[in-house]
């Protein structure tokens, strides 16, 4: 069985259309706006179009560039690529204003690129293919509550890109829950996953955010993470990341999706690494 596969196959158009039907798929019901109070759309809306005015106004943006904005904005929804642009450029500041009264971990931005309803891990290890390339990483921790109770119904569901930068279910090729499954804590509380630590990643250049990208002279780059989801019946849900140390796009990830309290910290053991590091939640 081949690890690698033919990268001229996973196009943005395809990754962007899986990413559009998974949040209709999941998310369903905010796809509709009828519940949110008139006012409050009316303030957001108003407010926002005004920063967009001001803008034109500010720096005399011209019909061209207007046409060309228009155009787009056009090609990002032909591409499916609205969850890609506004979890890379939008998300992380909903994030922090969501999360900014809790006392326990850290989190960050979800991105385009969670399946729910990940199978349980098999001895604690995470489905690969035969040879999954990549340095095996070993990850041992606890979940507790921020007044110190392990929380034994804890768990915690895993989803990281392969040594190609590529997501199951989202690139052509990769089996359906490859590198993507639910761990559960113990009597103690405690967990242990074992999986192989993913490699930086580039999100897709080949669509209307990569357009925007070359257009702006900006890097597609994401320094390599982990993403996790970690919850106790009672408790709030924590979406997080973990980056490694040392990575050159931690200081300028184009998602800005690092946190200073995110970094693990790896030890070399046997023929990979080894990482210590425990989530506390809040309470409902
Ligand atoms: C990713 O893998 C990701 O985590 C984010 C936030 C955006 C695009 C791709
Ligand atoms: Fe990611």
């Amino acid at each position: 069985m081949t690890t690698t596969h033919d990268e001229a196959v996973a196009t943005a158009a395809a990754s962007g259309a899986s990413a559009t039907d998974r949040f209709r798929t999941d998310k369903s019901p905010y796809e509709a706006v009828k519940d949110v109070p008139k006012e409050r759309v009316d303030e957001l809306a108003r407010e926002v179009l005004s920063a967009v005015h001001d803008t034109i106004r500010k720096h005399k943006v011209t019909y061209d560039e207007y046409n060309a904005l228009k155009a787009w904005l056009i090609q990002v929804g032909q591409d499916g690529e609205w969850p890609l642009f506004l979890d890379v450029w939008v998300e992380h500041v909903v994030e922090d204003v969501a999360t900014a009264h809790r006392k326990g971990n850290k989190g960050t931005i979800e991105g385009p690129y969670y399946v729910p309803d990940a199978p349980d891990a098999v001895d604690n290890t995470i489905p690969m293919r035969d040879g999954e390339a990549g340095t095996p990483l070993v990850w041992k921790g606890t979940i507790t509550a921020v007044d110190g109770t392990p929380l034994t119904e804890g768990k915690v569901e895993l989803w990281h890109a392969d040594n190609d930068g590529f997501y199951s279910q989202f690139a052509p090729g990769i089996p359906e829950w490859n590198l993507r499954a639910t761990f559960h804590a113990d009597e103690q509380g405690n967990f242990e996953i074992h999986t192989i630590q993913p490699a930086p990643y580039q999100i897709p250049t080949d669509g209307s955010c990569g357009k925007l990208i070359a257009a702006a002279g900006w890097h597609a780059w994401r320094p390599a993470h982990l993403h996790v989801k970690v919850s106790a019946p009672g408790y709030e849900l924590l979406t997080a990341q973990l980056y490694f140390p040392g990575d050159p796009h931690n200081d300028d990830d184009i998602a800005d999706a690092v946190k200073p309290e995110l970094l693990l910290d790896p030890q070399p053991e046997g023929d990979g690494v080894a990482i210590d590091y425990s989530f506390v939640l809040d309470p409902e």
